[in-house]
């Protein structure tokens, strides 16, 4: 049997089967190059969407993480260590904001952003308790816990895993107007992605972030911005809020947070709204771990050094440009910002993943969403010629499939 084979049956065998993966089995990665156990390399065009922008295994990510797990790698929070203190100074520094709170997963950082705005409007804002209300929109994702897919709208990611969370309002994605209806005095937050990465890298109409930040302000609504998947440089800017100007109340970072080395999220915010945490509130054992801190810290400076930010901003904008040359009867429009691009197909495509197969025959692991959508989002670190290599192979499969 081959490898590919054995590692599918065995996953097959004692594996949950909540995921339908790509059949290749990889084994081995390098900037934006991962390599499968029958030996063929293919490029990463999903980056394991958006948390490897520095690439695999970077040289730097490697040695720190070595360097650190041989020194210490767990006090819990019971303890201080020597890590954390200096990734929330440069974290607060590159971004502005007062006070971060690190956590793991994604998930669990929308979790301490709830819980956050939900404290902030019972002793701050002053909504009679367990009456607090949270504005989301249609198309979202903020992760799997219990209480996040209360809010999603997409069945699947709910059906069976009742009862669900109350206390959530969900409005159209881009839509302003529903936003200022949908406030009332018990709106503690609107909790929004700059750019919805699941529903197809839908970006949404241009003002809406501002309008979105001017109608929390008046109404003293926490504006949440989940940039789990668009912040760190994947949309050409720091964080894709920045493209419209506004300064959201807190941000929620994870993914590129570690360059794919190791699970790192946090909060962003102010004194006031993070303040509201009071020893014992709110934690984790492994959130703010030596390893985490270690790790992220790194993981930020290369976005610095490398120009990342500047890179996707550039290369992303030659990509879009070069894509739309294409002439593909199945192409129905390309959007996107930065290096995260969504190909949306027409219905008579015949749907997104048999092109993702047929990359992948090409030696381009990319991945649909929604059926008719494809993503694209290389590690920030590919180079113009390997964008051109890409596109020999997408534009094959684009228009000859
Ligand atoms: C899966 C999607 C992407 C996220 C945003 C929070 C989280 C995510 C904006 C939670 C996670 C993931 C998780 C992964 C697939 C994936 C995904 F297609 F499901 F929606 F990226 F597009 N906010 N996104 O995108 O972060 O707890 O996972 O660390 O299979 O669930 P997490």
């Amino acid at each position: 049997m081959s490898a590919t084979k054995e590692c599918i049956a065995l996953e097959n065998q004692y594996g949950a089967h909540n995921y339908k993966p790509l059949d290749v089995v990889l084994t081995k990665g390098s900037g934006i190059w991962v390599e499968d156990v029958e030996g063929r390399r293919y490029m990463d065009f999903l980056a394991a969407y958006s948390a490897v922008n520095q690439g695999h295994c970077h040289p730097r990510l490697v040695k720190v993480l070595q360097e650190q797990s041989a020194r210490l790698a767990l006090t819990s929070r019971a303890f201080r260590n020597d890590q954390l203190p200096y990734l929330a100074k440069e974290l607060c520094e590159m971004s502005g904001y007062e006070m971060m709170l690190p956590m793991n997963s994604g998930a669990e950082a929308v979790e301490t952003a709830i819980k956050a705005s939900r404290k902030w409007g019972y002793k701050v804002k002053g909504v009679d308790n367990n009456n607090a209300e949270i504005i989301v929109c249609d198309g979202n994702f903020h992760g799997r816990t219990t209480t996040i897919i209360s809010f999603s709208s997409e069945n699947q990611y709910k059906d069976g895993f009742g009862p669900l969370t109350p206390g959530f309002k969900i409005i159209p994605y881009g839509d302003a107007d529903a936003l200022k209806n949908a406030i009332n005095k018990n709106t503690v937050a609107f909790l929004v992605e700059p750019i919805q990465g699941e529903s197809g890298v839908v970006v949404p109409p241009k003002g809406f972030l501002r309008e979105a930040a001017d109608l929390c302000r008046q109404n003293n609504v926490l504006l949440i911005v989940d940039e789990i998947q668009s912040g760190l440089g994947r949309t050409g800017a720091l964080f894709a809020y920045e493209h419209e100007n506004v300064k959201p109340d807190m941000v929620i970072i994870g993914k590129a947070l570690s360059g794919g080395m190791y699970p790192v999220s946090a909060v962003l915010s102010s004194r006031e709204v993070l303040g509201v945490f009071n020893p014992g509130d709110h934690g984790s054992t492994y959130g703010g771990n030596p390893i985490a801190c270690a790790v992220a810290r790194e993981a930020l400076k290369i976005i610095r050094d490398e120009n990342l930010v500047e890179r996707s901003a550039e290369l992303g904008e030659y990509l879009l440009n070069e894509l739309r040359k294409i002439e593909s009867q199945y192409v129905d429009f390309y959007r996107g910002k930065g290096l995260w691009i969504g190909i949306v197909l027409k219905k008579n495509a015949g749907g997104a993943r048999r092109f993702c197969e047929a990359l992948q025959e090409r030696g381009i692991l990319a991945k649909e969403t929604h059926e008719n959508v494809i993503r694209i989002a290389p590690p920030l670190v590919i180079t113009r010629e390997e964008i051109d290599q890409a596109l020999i192979a997408i534009k094959e499969v684009l228009t000859q499939i």
